[in-house]
């Protein structure tokens, strides 16, 4: 077996109109297919870096994406990079602009009752994070796939999954009002919770794990210097508030609302007024507040299928799972579905078929470690709407625990870093 950069389209493909049997009907598509070793569903952060990782492997890819490139850097999403993804994206060569303009935080701040204290990620593990926001890292990645004339086909419409366990699988899609057709040996379902991908999957195979949370969070992101060196998690009685950042000038907060609170409902100065009420009063007292540029309420849910992998189609990212926030982990756990699945895709080309037959469960392990922190996290943070003041007592105890304990602060920090691929 041996990698290399495939014709584009078909030989002859162009010679006459194809009369693809699909099922129950035939599909005429009007251009000629095109074949790639790797078809990605979406040009989100994982499907670019699936994209690029395999491109400088010598193997080919096509991302289809739904939206346009503009849509897609518009969206405000992670800030936080573990050590493993900072990793990935300096072998995928997109990490000038990441050492140059990201943070290195070796710790966090935890607060509660008006106190905070912090989690000493370098003294206790010897490790860091990484703050440079998921735009950012979109940006490079699109930046990096445009200059290795990455095909990539934007503004793509109606993505169907064919013949997934044929060995002959193809995707069939709608370009600029006609109908397209890809041929491939493996898909990757880079599509986020609500991409096509994960659909494809049978009823009887796919199992779902699911616990909504009773809340949101609503986000702000001002163009104010951060309030803290370092990010602040604060549980209060009112609800959880977190303070993050995204450079010495942006900053990025959130407070905890009800699930179906109408974000009309948020001025900019009810946001700062709420913020301050939940956060230590020094912060509170240091806080420059100004006009929101960005200002969204996002839910929280956990969420994993299984398995992730069916016939030729692998599962990526939020395609697959999708954890709260509260533990920084959702793009870094597509990350790490990234590194086992680009690695299998390299091994099989090479001939070695294993780790790529055993995708699913390997990331399903961390997968479910990360949900599991992030499950944690929030419980430990946040104020449930059937709480008692015993509950509040409890996590008020279980944080001054944390507070006092190297082992207990030992278990945040390996897990908040990211645990080991
Ligand atoms: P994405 O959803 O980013 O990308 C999927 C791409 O597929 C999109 O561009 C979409 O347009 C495209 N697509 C979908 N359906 C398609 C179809 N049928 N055909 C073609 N393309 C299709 N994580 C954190 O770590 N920290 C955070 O603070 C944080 N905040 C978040 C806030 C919000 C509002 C949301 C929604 C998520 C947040 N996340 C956060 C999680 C988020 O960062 C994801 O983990 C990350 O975007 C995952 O990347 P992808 O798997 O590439 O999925
Ligand atoms: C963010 O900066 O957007 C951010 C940081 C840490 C989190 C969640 C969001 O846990």
């Amino acid at each position: 077996m041996f990698r290399r950069h495939l014709p584009r389209p078909l030989p002859g493909a162009s010679d006459f109109v194809n009369l693809i049997d699909i099922g129950n009907y035939f599909y005429f598509p009007e251009a000629s297919p095109i074949r790639t070793q790797v078809a990605i569903i979406g040009g989100g952060p994982s499907g670019l870096l699936l994209s690029q990782l395999l491109h400088l492997a010598g193997i080919d890819s096509v991302v289809l994406e739904r939206k346009s490139r503009d849509y897609v850097l518009s969206r405000i999403r992670a800030g936080v990079l573990e050590q493993g993804s900072v990793g990935l994206l300096e072998k995928a060569q997109v990490a000038k602009r990441l050492h140059a303009e990201g943070q290195i935080h070796t710790g966090t701040y935890l607060a509660a009752q008006n106190r905070g204290f912090r989690i000493d990620f370098d003294a206790l593990i010897g490790a860091q994070v990484t703050v440079y926001g998921q735009t950012e890292v979109t940006r490079d990645l699109y930046d990096a796939r445009a200059a290795m004339s990455g095909q990539i086909f934007h503004n793509v419409d109606g993505v169907e999954l064919h013949d997934l366990d044929t060995g002959k699988p193809f995707l069939t899609y709608h370009l600029d009002g006609s109908a397209q057709r890809l041929d491939c040996d493996f898909i990757a379902g880079c599509d986020g919770f609500h991409g096509v991908s994960r659909k494809s999957i049978p009823a009887g195979i796919l199992k779902e794990f699911e616990r909504v949370f009773p809340f949101g969070w609503l986000g702000v992101l001002s163009k104010t210097p951060p309030v803290s060196d370092e990010l602040i998690y604060a549980n209060n009685a009112r609800g959880f508030a977190l303070c993050s950042m995204r450079s010495k000038t942006l900053s990025r907060y959130y407070i905890q609302v009800p699930q179906d609170d109408p974000l009309e409902k948020w001025s900019d100065q009810a946001f700062w007024d709420e913020l301050k009420r939940r956060i230590p009063e020094d912060a509170a007292e240091r806080l420059v507040i100004g006009p929101s540029i960005e200002k969204s309420i996002a839910p929280l849910r956990s969420f994993v299928a299984e398995p992730m992998r069916w016939g030729a189609l692998f599962l990526v990212g939020d395609a697959a799972h999708i954890v709260p926030p509260t533990g920084a982990k959702g793009l870094n756990l597509a990350f790490s579905d990234v590194h086992y699945l680009h690695t299998a895709l390299i091994a099989h080309y090479d001939g070695q078929s294993a780790a790529l037959d055993a995708y699913s469960q390997t990331a399903l392990a961390r997968v479910w470690k990360a949900v599991r922190f992030s499950w944690w996290m929030t419980g430990k943070m946040h104020r449930f709407p059937d709480q008692t003041p015993f509950d509040q007592r409890i996590q008020e105890a279980e944080l001054t625990y944390l507070e006092n304990s190297v082992a207990a602060q030992r278990m945040l920090a390996e897990n908040y870093v990211g645990l080991p691929y």
